[in-house]
């Protein structure tokens, strides 16, 4: 389907100008472009709905987002995004449509996948998990002995994981209180046993999310689900029925697996598995909150779909994001993302992030199989931001890498504690003055003066307090976390995931890099399962694989 084939994006006509301007800047301070533009916040802000962007304290001036938006029309972004909502195959390594926005399309406009309008079995999905979610939650289901379920688990792994726990965690103060989640996902045995030690069979619901139902780490722990289910029901099969679901696209292996399919929620190939939490992969989500918070979520989402497919790019907040990484990553070679949340429920969103990204992005070779020979997507990481204050900020001020970063922020809190939130609120909005400004040498002696310290000519740890400052990073401010707001910010991430992607000329919807791992993994496997010594990897590889098997007692 690819109607043009794009270049390279290094051999660009404005990639050429930007490496010009950048030439020009690249030593430009920020303190510089705040004093002498007093506007610079409303010229380098963006508000839409329950979000505002500042992206004033970035290395940038209005040449340079002229630029980069001209660079992202030579990249065809505009033609790019309409083959995107309109469930064009631009996954074309794996030829399917990437359609999670229609998931979210909660207007009147079908969207078709090979001329087929998805619309309605998207509504009845929805529909059944709502019709689900309140048997949960009203009682109405029962378990196997008769008694209403209290604890749901969610057995999955990646993008069957990663979103809904995410999700679940940032909507806390949104969830139903007679019901307790839980999330499974690393096939390390103690994950599940942890998890399992506190809950009665009898009242407790699995959910296995599995795209494809084939993967290991979650059939295995499904298996182990199970039997620990039955042992409690004296191995009557018939327990399965009433406790566990599922969510997947592979109707035949769910039913293989014993699960009724009357208890499968469908989902299919044109969603991604990192952007699946809008499918039914988010039921566990909809069993914690509700229909009515899940589809407000949808809705959040679906007005920063409008806000992409509508605003003109130097006002398109996922385009203005997508385009600033850009700046760093491929002109001043910033290698890492900072994602850096002031809002405790949102702690899970740098991990989300992680995943989001990465898999996306983190690529060598474009849509066309060519190599690249310029960066792709960085690596991204972060913490809850004021615990990251006390542990790895110092590298962020004084380091010697640049590390651009969104520091995401919450103004209403949904707890009593307002003097902590003023705290908070305050301590982030420091750091990124301090990450800005900076503090000179001057300053620091001023400062050490106005504390009564006597400075003497050689004082040798003054150099230590000096702050270069020059340091790039967005606000991005929500007036309260809700299910309508964190919609919003999620699809802007995965907005700006998909313009870099296009930008780089990458298939940011496929994962072919997590392949060779897993292959290996069943090869070793079968070599742990043997009573000899392994002699056919290499010389590390055997050596671990015997050295494992010594250490357990499995061989002599
Ligand atoms: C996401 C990836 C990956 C996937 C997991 C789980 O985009 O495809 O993270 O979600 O590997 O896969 P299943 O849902 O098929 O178990």
């Amino acid at each position: 389907m690819n109607k043009q084939k794009n270049k390279p994006f290094t051999q660009l006509p404005s990639h050429a100008k930007l490496l010009q301007h950048f030439e020009k800047i690249k030593k430009l301070h920020m303190r510089r472009l705040f004093s002498v533009d007093p506007h610079r916040f409303d010229n380098f802000s963006l508000q839409q709905g329950d979000l505002l962007l500042d992206y004033s304290k970035n290395r940038v001036t209005k040449e340079t987002i002229s630029l980069l938006c001209d660079l992202a029309r030579e990249a065809n972004l505009e033609q790019w995004r309409e083959h995107m909502f309109s469930g064009e195959k631009i996954n074309n390594t794996e030829n399917r449509a990437v359609l999670h926005t229609a998931l979210r399309n909660c207007t009147d406009k079908p969207v078709y996948v090979d001329g087929k309008d998805v619309m309605p079995k998207i509504g009845a999905v929805i529909d059944k998990m709502q019709a689900f979610s309140e048997k949960i939650q009203s009682g109405e289901w029962k378990g196997f002995t008769g008694k209403s379920i209290t604890d749901v688990v969610n057995i999955g792994i990646g993008g069957s994981d990663l979103g809904p726990r995410m999700v679940y965690e940032a909507l806390k103060p949104y969830h139903y209180k007679n019901l307790l989640l839980h999330y499974v996902s690393n096939v390390d045995g103690a994950h599940i046993q942890c998890v399992l030690e506190r809950l009665n069979p009898e009242t407790t619901l699995f959910i296995i999310a599995s795209k494809s139902f084939t993967t290991q780490e979650t059939l295995s722990n499904a298996h182990v689900a199970r039997n620990w289910l039955l042992d409690h029901m004296g191995q009557n099969q018939k327990a399965t029925g009433k406790h566990f679901v599922a969510v997947s696209t592979n109707a035949k292996l769910v039913k293989a697996f014993g699960i009724d399919l009357h208890n499968m929620f469908e989902f299919w190939d044109w969603v991604g598995g990192r952007y699946s939490l809008w499918s039914a992969i988010g039921l566990s989500i909809v069993v914690a909150v509700g229909v009515d918070n899940f589809n407000k979520l949808l809705l959040g989402a679906l007005e920063m779909d409008e806000h992409f497919q509508e605003a003109p790019f130097e006002q398109n907040m996922p385009v203005i994001m997508a385009l600033l990484g850009i700046w760093y990553n491929n002109f001043f070679h910033a290698e890492s993302y900072g994602i850096l949340p002031y809002d405790d429920f949102l702690r899970s969103l740098p991990q989300y992030l992680e995943q989001a990204d990465m898999e996306s992005n983190g690529k060598s070779v474009d849509r066309y199989g060519n190599k690249v020979n310029y960066a792709t997507g960085p690596i991204i990481w972060g913490t809850s931001g004021i615990n990251g204050q006390h542990a790895f900020y110092q590298s962020l001020h004084q380091g010697t890498k640049m590390v651009p970063a969104d520091f995401i922020v919450s103004m209403q809190t949904h707890t009593v504690f307002q003097e902590q939130h003023d705290i908070m609120i305050s301590n982030v909005f420091a750091q990124t003055e301090a990450l800005m400004r900076g503090r000179n040498l001057e300053e620091t002696k001023a400062n050490l003066l106005s504390t009564g310290r006597v400075l003497s000519g050689g004082d040798a740890s003054i150099p230590h307090m000096v702050f270069e400052g020059n340091h790039p990073s967005n606000t991005i401010l929500i007036k309260k976390l809700s299910p309508h707001s964190l919609g919003m910010l999620l699809a802007l991430y995965e907005h700006k995931i998909f313009v870099q992607g296009i930008i780089w000329n990458l298939n940011s919807f496929d994962q072919w890099g997590v392949e060779l791992g897993k292959q290996l993994a069943k090869r070793i496997l079968d070599d742990i399962h043997q009573p000899f010594e392994t002699t056919s990897h290499d010389s590390s590889t055997n050596a671990l694989i015997n050295y494992y098997h010594r250490t357990v007692g499995r061989r002599a």
